[in-house]
């Protein structure tokens, strides 16, 4: 099974199907490629009709988009344990990814993921707004299932790994969140797999110029 992935550095998309593999222990090969512009059509179309990755490759099948690829992940190597087994819990987790999935824009704009940097930012109102929402989603998921575990549905789930670009971004902007949202974005933080992408990104050298925003903190 293949898996790829853009810069660690920068690529949100690519970091949740990875999170989730890498934190569920799978065996996978990561092929990466640049998220610089030059050529970028050509080299992400070689693995996918939206030039966009992540793309996952698995037995000759190609699936693309980090929600479609988590899925399938949990449906064919986790038993379904990707999700929350809990009914409610599950169509809840659902709709905080795909609430993540398709909205957050102000956010996504204003506060590229940049693992590596520290950045001071003004942001725009809308982006005030993601933030709050972002907050208030940790905040009553994660003590609601308190009892089951530390992660937003108890245990470790696709919903920690689609909110993990949000901790790095959090982190490299430094937003003030309540004291229950800082908790649970440091708890995700230090998750193994989560500083071994830290580390990784680190050691990367490439800029992607598109991404870097703001002024060093
Ligand atoms: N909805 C897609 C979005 C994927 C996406 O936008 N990926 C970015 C990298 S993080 C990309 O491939 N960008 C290439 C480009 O804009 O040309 C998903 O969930 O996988």
């Amino acid at each position: 099974m293949q898996l790829v992935i853009g810069n660690k550095n920068y690529s949100s998309w690519s970091l949740r199907p990875w999170l989730l593999m890498s934190a569920s222990g799978l065996a996978f090969e990561e092929i990466q490629e640049s998220l610089h512009k030059d050529d970028i059509t050509r080299r992400l179309g070689q693995y996918s009709p939206t030039c966009r990755v992540p793309v996952l490759i698995d037995d000759g099948v190609t699936v693309w988009d980090s929600l479609a690829i988590c899925e399938y992940v949990s449906e064919t190597y986790l038993d379904g344990q990707g999700w929350p087994s809990d009914r409610w819990a599950r169509a809840q987790a659902r709709a905080v990814c795909t609430e993540m999935h398709s909205g957050f824009s102000a956010l996504r704009k204003e506060m590229p993921m940049n693992c590596r940097a520290r950045r001071r930012i003004e942001l725009s109102d809308a982006a005030k707004a993601d933030i709050a929402r972002i907050d208030a989603i940790w905040t009553e998921y994660s003590s609601r299932y308190s009892e089951h575990g530390p992660w937003l549905f108890g245990s470790f789930s696709i919903a920690d790994c689609f909110f993990a670009p949000v901790a790095f971004r959090f982190l490299t902007y430094d937003v003030e969140l309540s004291d229950s949202a800082r908790q649970y974005a440091e708890r995700l933080r230090d998750h193994g797999s989560m500083q071994h992408w830290l580390s990784a990104a680190r050691d990367e050298k490439e800029v992607v110029a598109e991404d870097e925003v703001g002024v060093e903190a």
